[in-house]
């Protein structure tokens, strides 16, 4: 009998037969997306509120940012694929099985401040092969992706072959929405955080000052995976949180922030760069290490980052 012609494909089929990543990558990645399904729908049925208790950075968790890192412990335990993880929520590199093939990086539920505002927020997570992320660099991944929970679900993954979306159907699954995503080298769409650093950092007045007078469009939400999910769905755009003021090294954290987006941005054909060098370069030395970012559109990268010089 013949096999019927594809379809339409899932996010698995897509990794057997496109990615061809290997069978544990795959595995590892599939468990990932259906940690993702619970955020997603905990979000919609969870009430907001306040956890009572605070994070490793001193800032109030909210039930879902519990919840969600709940959520995505109990689905890494059990494939027993996972060595040790980096979460946003815990303040130490967690130890799972010692001979496992893989550790991970994530940011269970970013942009958690937004909850309540019903903003879209998101998950961000990375995969690295081996027992430890510390000492590691961003280039080193295997696999990046994130999960935006907005008025639709999307999925966008990278293992080193182009970037991908997906979209969460109402039976559950994620369906291929999009093949290889692209940005282009031009902004219009810029996307500034920690406008607080403008005071103390003259460069970046300059950029905000540009981007001002060439009449460029805002795209600001607040929630770093909407914000750069803009950039790569528009094909276009540049994000910044650079350092001054209340976080001198900027606030996003290189582990499960900056470091998954720099491998994804720069596979759809964009560069992320800390101002002095690329994301993908930096050794990651802690769990909370910030650094600054700017990511995007190549050009509008390189003019901002000769600007701050
Ligand atoms: P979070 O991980 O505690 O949610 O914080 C990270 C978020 C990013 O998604 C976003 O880009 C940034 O914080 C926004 O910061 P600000 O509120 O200073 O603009
Ligand atoms: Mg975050």
């Amino acid at each position: 009998m013949k096999i019927p012609a594809r379809t339409r494909s899932s996010l698995n089929r897509h990794l057997f037969d496109d990615a061809q990543v290997p069978d544990a990558l795959r595995h590892l990645l599939v468990d990932i997306s259906r940690a993702a399904k619970y955020i997603s729908y905990a979000i919609q049925t969870t009430e907001a509120g306040l956890a009572g208790a605070v994070n490793q950075f001193g800032e109030e968790q909210q039930k879902l940012d519990v919840l969600s890192d709940d959520i995505v412990r109990e689905f890494l335990c059990e494939n027993h694929l996972v060595s040790t993880y980096v979460s946003e929520e815990q303040k130490e590199v967690i130890e799972l099985e010692a001979n496992a093939p893989y550790s991970v990086v994530f940011d269970p539920l970013d942009g958690s401040s937004l909850i309540e505002a019903n903003f879209a927020i998101g998950s961000i997570f990375g995969v690295y092969e081996g027992n430890t992320v510390l000492g590691r660099k961003p280039k080193e991944q295997v696999g990046a992706l994130y999960v935006l929970y907005g008025p639709r679900t999307v999925l966008v993954y990278t293992t080193g072959k182009g970037v991908h979306m997906f979209i969460l159907n109402d039976v559950g699954e994620f369906i291929l929405l999009e093949e290889n995503m692209g940005v282009a080298d031009d902004a219009k769409n810029y996307s500034p955080g920690n406008l607080r650093a403008l005071d103390e950092n003259p460069g970046y007045r300059k950029a905000m000052d540009r981007w001002l007078t060439e009449h460029m469009t805002l795209r600001y939400s607040g929630c770093m995976v909407a914000d750069i999910h803009h950039i790569l769905s528009k094909g276009q755009g540049v994000f910044t949180n650079v350092g001054g003021s209340k976080y001198p090294e900027g606030k996003l954290r290189l582990p499960f922030e900056c470091g998954p987006f720099a491998f994804l941005m720069e596979q759809a054909g964009g560069t992320a760069t800390d101002g002095t060098q690329p994301i993908m370069e930096k050794t990651i030395q802690s769990v909370d290490q910030r650094t600054p970012l700017i990511i995007g559109s190549k050009n509008e990268v390189e003019r901002i980052v000769a600007m701050m010089q």
